[in-house]
């Protein structure tokens, strides 16, 4: 470790006295206020110069915490990814050192929040500091958009990217910053789902919320009750084969997420919203009706029964497996549209589950109906059509995610001549998705009782990652800079401007976003 430190500073050092013979390299001006960064971040000083990003560019990071260097080796795949170069990480061998990416653990207390970082861009070295890996990578999605995606080789005959110089600090307005995704009324594969994480991640998201059962699907293996996956998992809206993950494959997206410093939140939807279950084991059902396969988009018609021990044994089972493979504090039971189930059967439900829950050693989310119910402040209630609800949750000391459908529903339609999407919460057009304060948004809710926002991505009206992108993107991108950004940096006229400027981005990523009217999208 010494030694590391010892190469560190004397590489530095080196960087600014060493290479007389070097002719000094005159840079255009540049202005890193006026990068297009989406989340724009608290603060940016310009001091108008460059780095020049080049093959000898070297990235180190800090030896105290190895997953710090897991934050470099991202970068370092980033960047190649992006335009080409295949940077260095931690390599004391590395003779031709002459620029420096350094990210740095500090105990600064500027660094406020572990996603706090700061960036510091100096002709010869970038400094990446942060308290924690997680404020790292938040600080390195800040750098990858600041690289170009264009060399400027007519100043030298090697290639340099300029990254403007200047300093930026930064921290998340929300620790929550989720995005949701309904694997259930239609299966998305584990490569469509990584792709949709990758991309989240780079707008500063840190969490996916799985939607893994409802009415036409279950989507997770349960080693215990294996008809889940046998029956439960056969269908999906429109009559499609469907599909699940396995346990493994689901550790591999929670491995995948954690990565990116991403949380996954599974969600068993229940009591309601469970036919898939019920159908797979009968015995579940409270509703007295007879069990058919569901492939259509009604909601509101099935139940558990609550009455039955056997269920909440049956749940125990369930929550303790999927808990057992889930690494981030929460699991999400649903509760929303449960309207076949008694007002009583569901209260008592949802106190039970809640415990089950905190047994296995997770808290309890649920979509804002759980608030009837008496909870314990460890749960969180999730906003998505009843402002009384979260207010009542906030009274009862739980705290409060935002995902309001008129908003967050980024299944809804665009505009009327949108190809995918619902319409029952309104149709949503990237302005209105954006142009809204989640901090004073619900009349009486108190900002201390929110801990973030979310965008729900339901899946009735789509089947695949193409499809998935047209509604997601670019609404997503907007919601992360809500989460993140201070309400006053949050200007829709100049935001648009940044989101116009996305498109080498997404289309290097191959994302097949809404090309809204709205936005004067970069020609490329
Ligand atoms: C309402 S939001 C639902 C979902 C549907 C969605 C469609 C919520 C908690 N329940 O079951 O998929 O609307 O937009």
């Amino acid at each position: 470790m010494i030694t590391r430190t010892l190469l560190l500073f004397s590489a530095i050092i080196c960087v600014g006295a060493c290479q007389p013979e070097k002719k000094e390299i005159l840079f255009p001006k540049t202005d890193l206020a006026s990068v297009p960064l989406i989340p724009k971040p608290i603060k940016t000083v310009a001091t108008h110069s460059a780095f020049g990003l080049d093959s000898n560019t070297v990235i180190y990071t800090s030896t105290q915490d190895p997953a710090f260097e897991k934050v470099g080796q991202f970068l370092s795949e980033k960047i190649k990814g992006k335009i080409g170069l295949d940077l260095a990480v931690n390599d004391n061998n590395s003779g031709k050192l002459e620029r420096l990416i350094y990210i740095n653990q500090s105990d600064s207390a500027d660094l406020e929040t572990p996603e706090s970082y700061q960036l510091y861009v100096q002709k010869d070295t970038i400094f990446v500091n942060a308290k924690t890996a997680a404020g790292a990578f938040r600080g390195i999605q800040t750098l990858r958009q600041l690289i170009p995606e264009k060399s400027n080789d007519t100043l030298t005959d090697h290639p340099l990217w300029l990254i403007p110089t200047g300093k930026i600090v930064d921290a998340p307005k929300f620790e929550y910053r989720g995005a949701m995704l309904d694997v259930a009324r239609h299966f998305f594969t584990v490569d469509e789902v990584k792709k949709y994480i990758d991309i989240l991640a780079y707008y500063k998201y840190n969490t996916i919320h799985l939607h893994l059962s409802d009415d036409q699907g279950w989507r997770i293996e349960i080693k215990s009750w294996p008809k889940l996956t046998e029956v439960g998992a056969k269908t999906e809206v429109g009559g499609g084969e469907g599909g699940f993950y396995t346990q493994e494959q689901y550790k591999d997206i929670v491995q995948y997420a954690e990565d990116r410093h991403m949380t996954v939140i599974p969600e068993i939807d229940m009591p309601g919203h469970s036919n898939a279950a019920s159908l797979s084991y009968p015995f579940l059902n409270g509703n007295g009706k007879s069990l058919k396969p569901y492939t259509g988009t009604r909601v509101g018609f099935s139940t558990f029964d609550a009455q039955k021990d056997t269920v909440y044994s049956f749940l125990d089972d369930v929550i303790g497996e999927i808990a057992a493979i889930t690494p981030g504090p929460y699991f999400h039971a649903g509760g929303d549209e449960s309207h076949v189930t008694k007002k009583n059967d569901y209260i008592l439900f949802v106190e039970k589950v809640e415990k089950l829950v905190q047994k296995h050693g997770k808290k309890m989310i649920g979509w804002n109906e759980i608030a009837q119910a008496n909870l314990d402040p460890s749960s969180v209630a999730q906003l998505w059509n009843e402002s009384h609800s979260a207010i009542k949750a906030a009274e009862n000391g739980l705290k409060v995610i935002l995902s309001p459908s008129e908003r967050t529903y980024v299944d809804m339609k665009y505009d009327s001549i949108s190809e995918y999407g619902l319409t029952w919460a309104g149709l949503i057009p990237v302005d209105v998705a954006y142009n809204w304060n989640p901090e004073t948004y619900v009349e009486g809710l108190p900002r201390e009782s929110i801990i973030g926002i979310e965008a729900p991505l339901w899946s009735e009206t789509i089947s695949n990652s193409a499809e998935l992108e047209y509604l997601a993107f670019p609404r997503v991108i907007g919601i992360a800079e809500l989460g993140w950004s201070p309400a006053e940096h949050c200007n829709w006229e100049e935001y648009k401007q940044r989101l116009a400027q996305q498109v080498p981005y997404l289309n290097q990523m191959e994302v097949n976003y809404y090309p809204s009217p709205l936005i004067d999208w970069k020609k490329e």
